[in-house]
């Protein structure tokens, strides 16, 4: 019965092996193509809702659309419309598991409340795609009140870090508060200049260091300059190309230690970024993380390129990391606060 989930499994082991290798770059035409909806910032005359569902149209193509399609095809509510919309969800990275689960309680629903119709399967459907995502009681929102706060921002090279950065600052200035960026990420000079370049963009200070400087040393002035400038919120950039989980370990650990010497009662965000294009690699990457240090939250990147955005679902429930922002686009504007009923709204409607 599960022959397909079998199949594609086999695909994400193979794709476990890529742990910590980032597919940048994959589905830039995608990408390209989505953006040139987009409008420049200032001028959006998209609502939230608007642009978050243009940023899921590949999304509800690849999964919404297919289930539709799926539930036409059908007259009567079988075993082999189940496998059918295990298949869907499983490829649009939903993930073995936690689909797995969606169809047993939806089987179990479709058996409570008598339902014949394949029609009716799908607002069943939704419904126990929302509840599932709601299960462990996450909170999507970021912890930074009262002030002041810090938010360090992990993940592997490529998936958006320092954009998310850079919109983030922007994100949260608009919203009254005083922002500081740290360049952490000191790997390579070009990393620090871009950063440098969301600063001017988004108006934030930043303070930042030679390229090969300590990352921990940037943080530690970050926090310095943070208390000076009495800032709401500091920002840390860090790098992603630590080849491997120890040097990963040893890194983030140090600028920890840092943080928790320096700023103590400075709430604290930790937030993964990961690549939405990469489906299951983006899961790998969050289990390799979470193994590292205290993931509080997600950041997924690049859903407007992507059909693969049913991996929203699999980070929420099989991992427990709640997702607290979603970026729908490379502008300064493109980033939004995540949240589980308008995503389901958002790929459903
Ligand atoms: N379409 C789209 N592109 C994005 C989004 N977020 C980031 N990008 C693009 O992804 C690419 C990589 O972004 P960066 O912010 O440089 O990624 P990074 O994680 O800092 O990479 P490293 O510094 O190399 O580790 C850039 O071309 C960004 O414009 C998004 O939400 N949508
Ligand atoms: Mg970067």
């Amino acid at each position: 019965m599960f022959k397909n989930l079998f199949k594609r499994n086999n695909k994400q082991e193979e794709l476990k092996d890529k742990e910590l290798v980032s597919e940048d770059g994959k589905e830039d035409s995608l990408i390209e193509e989505s953006n040139n909806l987009k409008e420049e910032p200032g001028k959006s005359k998209l609502s939230f809702f608007d642009k978050l569902k243009a940023g899921l149209d590949k999304t509800r193509k690849g999964m919404t659309e297919k289930i539709d399609g799926i539930l036409k095809s059908y007259t009567k509510v079988d075993e082999e419309l189940f496998d059918d919309l295990e298949e869907i969800l499983v490829m649009a990275d939903v993930g073995v598991n936690t689909t797995m689960e969606i169809i047993d309680r939806l089987k179990d629903r479709v058996r409570e409340e008598k339902v014949t119709d394949p029609n009716g399967v799908r607002e069943l459907l939704k419904e126990e795609i929302g509840n599932i995502m709601k299960e462990s009681g996450l909170d999507n929102r970021l912890q930074i009140e009262p002030s002041p706060a810090v938010i360090l921002v992990v993940g592997v090279n490529g998936v958006g870090k320092t954009t998310t950065i850079g919109k983030l600052s922007y994100k949260l200035k608009k919203q009254g508060k005083k922002v500081i960026i740290a360049a952490g990420d000191t790997f390579r000079a070009a990393a620090i200049e871009q950063l440098e370049e969301w600063s001017k963009r988004a108006e934030v200070d930043i303070v930042s260091h030679m390229e090969g400087a300590d990352p921990a040393a940037v943080i530690y002035d970050g926090i310095q300059a943070a208390k000076a400038r009495k800032c709401d919120v500091l920002i840390c950039d860090t790098a992603g190309r630590l080849h491997n989980k120890k040097n990963l370990m040893n890194e983030l650990n140090k600028i920890f230690r840092v943080i928790e010497r320096e700023y103590p009662d400075a709430k604290r965000e930790v937030l993964l970024v990961l690549d939405a294009t990469t489906g299951q690699n983006a899961i790998s990457q969050a289990k390799v993380f979470k193994e590292v240090c205290d993931i509080t939250g997600v950041v997924l990147t690049k859903l407007d390129g992507t059909a693969k955005g049913g991996v929203v679902i699999a980070l929420q429930w099989e991992f427990s990391l709640p997702v607290k922002l979603v970026g729908i686009g490379e502008k300064i504007d493109d980033l939004q606060e995540f949240n589980t009923d308008d995503f389901v709204e958002a790929i459903f409607n």
